[in-house]
């Protein structure tokens, strides 16, 4: 047995599935997790001394690879000094004033512990602050895990194919609706029928939940004039896109104001850390100056502050991360068609910025309907390949690949090579 099938035998015996994240369990793709021990810039080692270029990068935190250097330096020089005290620090409140530095059309932020929680605590400033209790979000997008968001959800749920979760009463559920993405119509025809209801429409600004989704043209700005039109909020959900699409996030990148915004992962540097933000007027409706309540033991907890901090100081500081990122993101979907095509694989590659995704299948992918029409098992067996030619890759077709600015042309190029061996076998 390999020290990672030993450590996993353990782990099933007192955690559920073996793993703290359904995701991270293989179930998708068959074979057991890799226990990881350590990371460095864009590869991972685990437990068996097997060394992996790594395409998950934390689901997205680790945009600037894995140790780097200055983030540990943070988090090191912020440690010794306590970990953390329920009070206020310094480091929060730079925190927020970065956010809204880099963030358009924010002038307030609130810090929390996940992007569930993010999510979570802007539906509920939303209904607050509209009086309104209705939620549109988009069937195979991935909110986080509260109740009224795991409702048609992408990513893990949808992995095992549980979109709606057992446990969810039909009163938690009963305020979400449920629309189609980049299908602007289905909106409409909700808000129509929900006259005066609906809180908010949440969206993630490219859907990477179900694998890599880009916004049509028109879709972003169509939602913002719907929300106009009917009196609802925008959110845009931006766990996955916030620094990483640009600076200024999806915001920024597609040009289109959102009334609130969530955020986690890349704020956070690799600690838990998530944050929601949004004009004044909304945030200080917020307890303790409004009536909207939402409060945490660990928010805004220092040494997750001083790691999101040295992160976003980074991206500040060298803003041309994000066009080598996008090269490099492109070169990888550039390679995956070649050799989808050469090997004649039903392949389609969406990518959005440093985010990509293969499917296996011939039907372009602009919505989660098109979405499943991939080879699941297909994947699982390129998973599988890649995982043994040294690539760790998501493991499951419904997310998205995270290109770093740590990932090298050496990377690239294995990569590519790797993925040319094994679409031949597929
Ligand atoms: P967390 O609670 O996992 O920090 O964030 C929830 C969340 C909210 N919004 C979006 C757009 C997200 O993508 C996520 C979480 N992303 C998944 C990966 N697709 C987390 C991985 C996992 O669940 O293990």
């Amino acid at each position: 047995m390999t020290r990672s099938e030993q450590l996993f035998e353990r782990a099933v015996k007192v955690l559920p599935g073996g793993v703290n994240s359904p995701v991270r369990a293989f179930r998708a793709v068959g074979g057991k997790p890799r226990f990881i021990v350590k990371g460095l810039g864009s590869h991972i080692l685990d437990e068996d001394g097997l060394e992996y270029i790594d395409y998950v990068g934390s689901w997205g935190p680790m945009v600037l690879g894995h140790s780097h250097p200055d983030i540990l330096k943070a988090v090191y020089d912020r440690m010794v000094n306590g970990l953390s005290f329920g009070a206020p620090t310094a480091l929060e409140v730079e925190m927020a004033e970065k956010i809204v530095s880099m963030v358009p059309n924010i002038e307030m932020v609130r810090m929390v512990n996940s992007g569930t929680e993010a999510v979570m605590s802007a539906l509920r400033l939303a209904r607050g602050a509209t009086g309104r209790d209705k939620i549109i979000k988009f069937e195979g997008c991935y909110h986080g895990h509260s109740d009224a968001m795991l409702v048609g959800a992408g990513s893990g749920a949808l992995t095992q194919g549980e979109p709606d979760s057992k446990g969810v009463t039909k009163g938690a559920a009963r305020d979400t609706l449920m629309a189609q993405y980049n299908d602007l119509a289905s909106v409409e025809c909700l808000l129509d029928a929900n006259p005066g209801e609906v809180a908010a429409v949440i969206v993630e600004p490219v859907a990477a939940n179900m694998g890599v989704v880009p916004p049509k043209d028109g879709f972003l700005q169509g939602l913002r004039n719907l929300c106009d039109k009917y009196g609802a909020l925008l959110i845009f959900d931006e766990v996955i896109t916030g620094f990483r699409l640009a600076a200024g996030g999806a915001q920024e990148y597609f040009g289109v104001r959102a009334d609130l915004v969530t955020f986690g992962k890349i704020i956070g540097g690799g600690m838990p850390v998530g944050a929601y933000a949004g004009s004044r007027s909304l945030m200080e409706q917020v307890a303790p100056c409004g009536s909207v309540y939402q409060a945490g033991t660990l928010s805004g907890n220092p040494v997750a502050m001083a790691a999101g901090l040295a992160q976003l100081q980074i991206l500040t500081d060298h803003p041309e991360i994000y066009t080598v990122m996008e090269t490099s993101a492109q070169y990888l979907t550039n390679h995956l068609r070649m050799s989808a095509e050469k090997h004649g694989v039903n392949m389609r590659v969406n990518q959005v910025g440093s985010l990509l995704c293969p499917y296996f299948t011939d039907t372009p992918v602009d919505c989660f309907t098109a979405a499943k029409t991939s080879d699941t098992e297909k994947y699982a067996k390129y998973f599988n390949q890649m995982l043994l030619r040294g690539v760790y890759l998501a493991p499951s077709q419904f997310e998205a690949m995270f290109v770093s600015s740590a990932h090298t042309q050496k990377d690239l190029q294995f990569t590519a090579q790797a993925a040319e061996e094994s679409l031949a076998v597929l």
